[in-house]
């Protein structure tokens, strides 16, 4: 481990190789960029001081990058015990950034780091999953007051700060980054879609054209997942509790079933529900041998693992990310990424590409909170679609595409209501 005044991480040698992976992020996320360039100046964020726990991976790094060229000081945290990467970890410190994170730290390290982050004395917080605001108001009251309000990346983030508000407990205000159309109309779907199956591949290396796939959830998550899980020739069940999300599967083709029956013919299991115990004990008891389990929600609580170990006679890591267990009726089941973010772990997390837009609403929502004349009451608020928009633009503008533009007769017509038959 390498320690300094404001960083703990794995290893500082690893920083050459993270660096080359940041500028591999670099060169395939243009809007960041490009706003990084717009703001690099003016520094807007100058004097702001951001509290950060989302992936340290190579597209985070140029988040940060670009949030500290914008004038912002930044300390900076994992979001899950595993999916840090060590070498982008490396190649932050070597630039000088804050960071306290590590592959495989302990939950209790992992609390720590967020307390360690949180020293900055924040003036904003940037979450993934609602941990680090949560601390703020568990054991960090005293900061709150310095709060302009903070950000958060993931649904189950978004869902857990909604309660909190609800029962009257959050003390600052809070964007919902998620739920900005830039966000998790490309991130939720094609990146959860692709990120998931890449995890799985690299964890597993298997033929997935002709295996029964199965997939808990027809969320955005849920419903890129079974898409891409098709195109690659995989027979694809889902399954749900939401009877208008399980009509559309049903009407996208999908096999729809419970995961009780599910579980005796799946070959391979990914969960994308956001719920506790979608893969429990029952389940694991009727699965055929060689059955693979992964998850791609947030929290590692999707698949039971504690009813897998219980259950098993034995268990070995057989891969990097894969644990087999052997059960009692002596079926093989593998387990990847111990049950957590099976992309974020096994593989790279979403492709930078669509990480281009998150955290370029990340950006814009935190430019918000910190140029704003009147502070924000406590609350959950959506991002301006004006926003939205023009990351839309700045994104199909890279790609290459240009789009129509209304006339004014078509606005009035918009508006008005005169003409019909
Ligand atoms: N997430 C997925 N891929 C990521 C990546 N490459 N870098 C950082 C974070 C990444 C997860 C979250 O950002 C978000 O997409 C979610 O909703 O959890």
């Amino acid at each position: 481990m390498d320690e300094g005044a404001n960083y703990k991480i794995k290893d500082i040698s690893l920083a050459e190789q993270g660096q080359k992976m940041i500028e591999w992020a670099e060169s395939r996320m243009p809007v960041l960029m490009h706003l990084r360039k717009k703001y690099e100046k003016t520094k807007p964020l100058k004097g702001q001081r951001i509290a950060g726990a989302l992936h340290v991976t190579k597209e985070t790094a140029v988040l940060i990058k670009t949030l500290v060229a914008a004038g912002a000081e930044v300390s900076w945290a994992g979001c899950n015990p595993l999916s840090t990467n060590d070498a982008v970890a490396a190649a932050l410190v070597k630039s000088g950034i804050s960071v306290y994170a590590w592959h495989g730290l302990s939950t209790e390290e992992f609390y720590w780091a967020l307390d360690k982050v949180l020293e900055i004395k924040p003036t904003l917080t940037l979450d993934d999953g609602a941990d680090l605001i949560f601390r703020v108001h568990d054991k960090h009251q005293d900061l709150i007051p310095n709060i302009l309000g903070g950000t958060e990346e993931t649904t189950t983030g978004v869902v857990r700060l909604r309660a909190m508000h609800k029962a009257g407990r959050l003390k600052y205000p809070v964007i919902a980054v998620n739920d900005t159309p830039t966000k998790w109309q490309f991130d939720n779907v094609y990146g959860t879609g692709q990120s998931a199956l890449d995890g799985v591949l690299r964890a597993t290396n298997v033929l997935l054209a002709g295996k029964n796939l199965v997939v808990a959830g027809f969320g955005h998550c849920g419903r890129g997942i079974a898409m891409r899980a098709r195109g690659m020739g995989a027979r694809v069940t889902v399954t749900e509790v939401d009877p208008v999300n399980a009509l559309k599967a049903a009407l996208e083709g999908f096999n729809v079933d419970k995961m009780d029956n599910a579980a005796q013919y799946g070959d391979i299991f990914i969960t994308a529900t956001g719920m506790k115990d979608v893969i429990v004990k029952r389940h694991f008891e009727k699965m055929k041998d060689g059955a693979i389990v992964a998850n791609a929600g947030h929290f590692d609580v999707e698949v039971k693992v504690k009813d897998l170990e219980e259950i098993a006679v034995s268990k070995r890591e057989i891969r990097p990310n894969n644990e087999e267990f052997v059960l009692p009726n002596g079926n093989r089941v593998y387990l990847l990424a111990r049950g957590r973010l099976v992309n974020l772990v096994a593989a790279e997390g979403h492709p930078s590409e669509v990480m281009d837009m998150s955290f370029a609403n990340q950006f814009m929502a935190l430019m918000d909170l910190a140029t704003r004349k009147e502070r924000l009451p406590p609350g959950v608020y959506e991002i301006d679609p004006k926003i939205d928009n023009m990351i839309a633009r700045l994104k199909l503008e890279s790609m290459g595409f240009q789009i129509d533009e209304l006339t004014e007769e078509q606005i009035n017509y918009l508006n008005s209501y005169s003409e019909g038959t």
